[in-house]
């Protein structure tokens, strides 16, 4: 492959190391957390993550939602495509991670703060439920300064692909808002991942800046249900939302953009803007024995996704690659993808 082609998809949010660990409700509630959610840590969660290490056997896993998105997609794609940034500290948390993206080939710029930990997302699994709680340390000081560095920024000016994910909206907007621009006036492809419910939520202003620059929406029911409310489109119908994701306006016109609304095990719903039509592509059966837990699978299907932008395939078979992916990592513990390899 041609050293041009290489490192097509660039990638920005937070690096985290899960401490992930199957819990019950009693641990919930001394937390006060939800049994599905995923929250910033305030005061009275900072206990959680030495509790889940002593009390529950947790475990370390790699993380960061678009970081895990990276790491799918390389693991499809052919070697040097991806690269991811973001913050990190400058400890043995970072090691982890260096570790887990070195297994796929996923190549990461991360900004160090020597003086910060790397972030921290307390993961409890009950039952399908997952609860998530993020201490963003390092993560939460990227900083424009680091992407537009020289060796970073020829990188963002070399891809062809961008994908951000939403958590990054809690961070640094101005990063996103290069990317956005950059990818609009060269007629490149973005992805943003609406990332929770609390983003459309409470980071409403910064999620709506970047809107019209997205090509590619993607999300989970929730997350679609917490956009309609917060932007009083008055609906909570799936396919309903999606049509005005899809439909609002757009800075780059040469592109129609894409919602993409995934519900779990319920058929995936795809809006193209200007087209009345909604589609729904079922999700791949997985037999209920074949579940370890559900933690990432919406990361996966997001770089399964992606890597079918990224080559061009047409639509219905880049969803088809994210359904894939999906399906491996709900196999594996959290937001892991199998080894030996499998090939698409
Ligand atoms: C800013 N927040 C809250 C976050 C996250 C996050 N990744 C980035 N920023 N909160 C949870 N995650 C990640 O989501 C993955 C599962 O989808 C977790 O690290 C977990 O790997």
């Amino acid at each position: 492959m041609a050293a041009s082609k290489d490192f097509r998809l660039f990638v920005l949010e937070n690096p985290l190391l899960d401490i992930q660990a199957f819990g019950n409700e009693a641990l919930l509630q001394k937390y006060g957390l939800k049994a599905n959610d995923a929250i910033l840590a305030e005061e009275k969660h900072m206990e959680i993550y030495d509790d889940l290490l002593n009390n529950y056997d947790a475990k370390l896993i790699a993380g960061g939602a678009a970081q895990n998105t990276a790491r799918g997609a390389q693991y499809i794609l052919p070697p040097n495509s991806v690269v991811f940034v973001g913050g990190v500290g400058d400890d043995k948390y970072a090691a982890i991670l260096h570790d887990a993206v070195k297994q796929v080939g996923l190549r990461v710029e991360y900004r160090v703060d020597p003086k910060v930990p790397t972030g921290r997302c307390a993961v409890v699994i009950t039952g399908h439920n997952r609860s998530m709680c993020t201490d963003l340390g390092a993560a939460n000081h990227y900083d424009l300064e680091h992407l537009k560095k020289p060796e970073v920024w020829s990188l963002v000016e070399n891809a062809e692909v961008y994908y951000v994910g939403g958590y990054h909206l809690t961070v640094c907007p101005p990063a996103i808002m290069e990317l956005c621009k950059h990818a609009a006036s060269n007629n490149k492809v973005f992805i943003l991942s609406l990332s929770a419910p609390f983003i459309p939520q409470f980071f409403k202003d910064p999620l709506d800046a970047t809107a019209p620059y997205w090509d590619y929406v993607i999300g989970n029911e929730t997350e679609a249900a917490a956009f309609a409310e917060s932007h009083g489109l008055g609906t909570t119908d799936v396919r309903q939302i999606a049509r005005a994701l899809a439909d609002l306006p757009k800075e780059n016109t040469k592109r129609r953009r894409v919602a993409v609304i995934t519900q779990g095990t319920e058929p995936t719903i795809v809006a193209v803007q200007g087209e009345s039509d909604v589609r729904e592509f079922p999700v791949h059966p997985i037999a209920k024995e074949e579940i370890n837990d559900t933690n990432g699978a919406g990361d996966a299907f997001a770089g399964g996704f992606t890597a079918g932008i990224v080559e061009g395939r047409p639509l219905e078979e880049a969803i088809h690659m994210g359904q894939w992916l999906a399906k491996l990592s709900i196999k594996e513990l959290g937001p892991s993808y199998p080894f030996p390899k499998q090939t698409y």
